[in-house]
């Protein structure tokens, strides 16, 4: 059986502690479903702090197999980067990572012309992580991608290489300033290294479904950059949400035993696009600093604004979690007063639901609710009735508007800094 942790509002909501925390819990296998290496987990474990980017955060547990499924996509190099930083960090991955065959190859071409695409956009760029993610997804929607498994025949990666660096050259010219030739000569290198992480995911995930190993999913970006549910076009292009951990790992619907969503307890968002709950001010810088918001990918400044119950909901109508992680709750300690979205108005009217229509969202009147803070330090509590009244009312509010028991409560970066109800 599996449990699923996603992200349930513009990401970096803290996946990588929960993951961390439950996969001490016996697990074995650790899956990524979607997403590349634009994703930033962090992990801060006796006191130091792990990134990862591709791969599942399952590689910080002894013994937890990791798997980076069919629906991600993988730029080879960083795979490479990313295990021997752990391994200078005294983590033992030997035997412990695997790479599906079906993955799709993130090129440093994408990566040219995810750059390329961004400044055609200008003012209306997407504000991607320059990862190359999109361009990897958009080739492998139009069957020109190259797949892991092309890559141990030469003569094909070569030519599908070569192809594809041609097409692009057709439509981008002298500005994709990119020699197919040495990523050719760069791939000659990694295909001996690549051979021992790359499976056949189908029978891997068949016969771990059929030997009831206990498997956790890592969802990565979260559901408000999915490519169908989000803000598009101001979306990463993977399936950030529930439908997106079939199509990446082939688990049935009945070999889910949990879905966790997790949630911050305010609200972040890193690129362009919609953010009807941002503050432009103090209380948005505040949140900034004191939540050291920052991308663990590009370093960018997150943007902030109070926690958004109408986004929060519509991620559940989608995802339909069992339970709820809120993170960060230790971040409005010193806060006077809590804001809370709970209503979008267009034209005098309550919204039913998140607006597809952009333009929709750009008109509309958020209504907030306003909570009473709590005015203590809650940072490492672990015990729901240590936690000041204000704050067990502000997690019950959310439980109530959303529907969804809050079974766990961050109260710190560090894995232990967690209360569970
Ligand atoms: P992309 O690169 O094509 O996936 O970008 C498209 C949008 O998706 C957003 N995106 C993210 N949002 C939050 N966190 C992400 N990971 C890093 C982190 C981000 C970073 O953990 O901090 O370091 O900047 C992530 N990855 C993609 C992206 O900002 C675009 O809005
Ligand atoms: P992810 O992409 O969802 O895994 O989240 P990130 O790692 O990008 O960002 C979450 C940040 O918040 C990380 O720096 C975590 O160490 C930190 N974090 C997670 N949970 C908590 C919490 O409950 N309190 C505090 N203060 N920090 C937390
Ligand atoms: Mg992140």
């Amino acid at each position: 059986m599996a449990t699923v942790v996603l992200g349930a509002q513009w990401g970096d909501e803290g996946k990588g502690k929960i993951v961390d925390v439950i996969a001490q819990d016996g697990i074995q296998l650790c899956c990524r479903a979607q997403g590349g290496h634009n994703a930033g987990h962090t992990i801060v474990k006796n006191k130091t702090t792990f990134d990862v980017h591709i791969l599942p955060s399952g590689v910080l547990t002894d013994g937890c197999i990791n798997l980076v499924g069919s629906g991600c996509v993988v730029y080879v190099p960083g795979f490479f980067k990313e295990i021997e930083t752990l391994e200078a960090h005294g983590i033992n991955t030997k035997d412990r990572i695997l790479v599906s065959d079906r993955c799709h190859v993130d090129l440093d071409l994408h990566t040219k012309v995810d750059g390329l695409e961004e400044v055609e956009l200008g003012k209306g760029n997407i504000g991607t992580t320059k990862k190359g993610i999109g361009p990897t997804y958009s080739t492998k929607a139009t069957r020109s991608g190259i797949r892991m498994a092309d890559i141990f025949s030469k003569t094909l990666f070569d030519e599908k290489l070569r192809h594809l660096a041609s097409g692009f050259k057709k439509r981008y010219g002298d500005l994709l300033q990119y020699d197919a030739e040495e990523e050719i000569a760069r791939f000659d290198q990694y295909r001996e290294t690549l051979k021992p992480y790359v499976v056949d995911q189908v029978p891997l995930i068949e016969s771990a479904v059929k030997g009831n190993v206990k498997m956790l999913v890592e969802g990565s970006q979260a559901l408000m950059l999915d490519i169908d549910n989000g803000t598009y076009p101001f979306v990463t292009s993977s399936s950030t949400g529930l439908g997106g951990v079939f199509t990446g790992l082939h688990i049935s619907p009945r070999n889910i035993k949990e879905t966790i969503g997790v949630v911050k307890a305010y609200t972040t968002r890193v690129g362009s696009g919609p953010f009807p709950s941002e503050q432009l001010n103090e209380y948005g810088e505040r949140l900034q600093n004191v939540g050291k918001e920052y991308g663990v990918t590009t370093g960018r400044k997150r943007r902030c604004g109070w926690l958004d119950l109408v986004v929060v909901k519509y991620s559940n109508s989608i995802n339909w979690y069992d339970a709820i992680n809120l993170t960060k709750l230790d971040i409005l300690d010193d806060f006077e007063e809590i804001k809370v979205a709970t209503e979008y108005h267009h034209n005098g009217q309550a919204l039913a639901s998140f607006p597809a229509d952009l333009a929709v969202l750009e008109n509309i009147d958020v209504k907030y609710e306003t909570l009473p803070g709590w005015k203590a330090n809650t940072v490492g509590m672990r015990k729901w009735d240590d936690l000041p009244e204000n704050a067990r009312k502000y997690i019950k509010f959310i439980e109530d508007y959303v529907g969804v028991r809050i079974k766990y409560i961050g109260t710190g970066p560090g894995n232990d800094n967690m209360i569970v109800r």
